[in-house]
């Protein structure tokens, strides 16, 4: 039997980076996507150790001529994805309402809400075409609760969970299963994009308790596309033990 397709966004690092090898694991040829060429090359040197095939598209999500494009050239045997992951996304500061960026505010929901829908564009009609499918939306506990400075990140994840709500609705008629993974405080390079590369700021949302891993999140996704056919895990929050809500974490400091 061919192989399946799984299509992993942001897959250069992080969860998306753990999410395209336990997804080889299960068996999933990979199309990789982001923007740092170079990260993508050293995951597909990961793939290939799996025994899978891979193939990397290199672009920014939030950018709608670059989402055609990259997916333009996609082979004729690519072109049936059987699994979208759309993982691409960041926090793009921490400040109050007040004094926020507008840089930040585009590229919070120009990456993490526009872009997931740029991609869906692309995938979700060959789905429909074949009626059948997954996609599995990243959301976060940002896209259930606000928290104090996270104003407009935790809008553009309200907004993913609203979408992958309206996604399922629309889907069903085809079969198609949409899945939202929203995880709590997990250790990636999340907190040096939200904290523009300091070190100690990043380091320390992580310290006195044990996070949750990009593996962690990558086991649940590959358990959760695994289910079979008539099953969907709708809606996972996933946090840490140590934390109890956005803003409620047990540190031992
Ligand atoms: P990382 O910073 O480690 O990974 C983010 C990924 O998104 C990278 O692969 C990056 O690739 C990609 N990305 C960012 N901007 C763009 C863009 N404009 N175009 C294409 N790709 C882009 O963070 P995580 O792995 O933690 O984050 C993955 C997802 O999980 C995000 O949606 C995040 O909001 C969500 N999340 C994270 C949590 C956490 O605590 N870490 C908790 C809840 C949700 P590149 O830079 O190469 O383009
Ligand atoms: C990432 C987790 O708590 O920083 O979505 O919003 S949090």
């Amino acid at each position: 039997m061919e192989k399946k397709i799984a299509l992993v966004t942001g897959a250069t690092s992080g969860i998306g980076w753990a999410t395209a090898i336990s997804l080889a694991q299960l068996g999933y040829n990979i199309i990789a996507t982001g923007r740092r060429q170079k990260r993508l090359q050293d995951l597909q040197k990961e793939l290939n150790k799996e025994g899978v095939d891979s193939l990397t598209l290199t672009f920014d999500v939030s950018q709608k001529d670059a989402v055609k494009d990259a997916f333009a050239t996609l082979p004729d045997n690519w072109k049936k994805v059987d699994l979208l992951i759309n993982n691409a996304g960041n926090a793009h500061g921490m400040d109050p309402i007040q004094t926020g960026s507008l840089d930040d505010w585009d590229a919070m929901m120009d990456i993490n809400v526009k872009g997931l829908l740029y991609v869906s564009h692309e995938v979700i009609p060959e789905m429909v075409k074949r009626e059948k499918g997954t996609i599995v939306n990243i959301g976060s506990i940002a896209g259930k609760e606000v928290y104090p400075l996270g104003n407009v990140y935790c809008a553009s994840k309200h907004a993913v969970d609203a979408i992958t709500k309206g996604m399922r609705l629309d889907l069903n008629p085809f079969g198609i299963r949409v899945i939202g993974v929203h995880p709590g405080l997990v250790e990636t390079e999340f907190s040096m994009v939200r904290f523009k590369g300091d070190e100690n700021r990043s380091k320390s949302v992580y310290q006195g308790y044990q996070p949750l891993t990009a593996e962690d999140i990558a086991d649940t996704i590959a358990f959760a596309v695994s289910r079979p056919p008539h099953v969907v895990l709708a809606d996972i929050v996933m946090l840490p033990t140590a934390q109890a809500a956005a803003t409620l974490v047990k540190k031992n400091l």
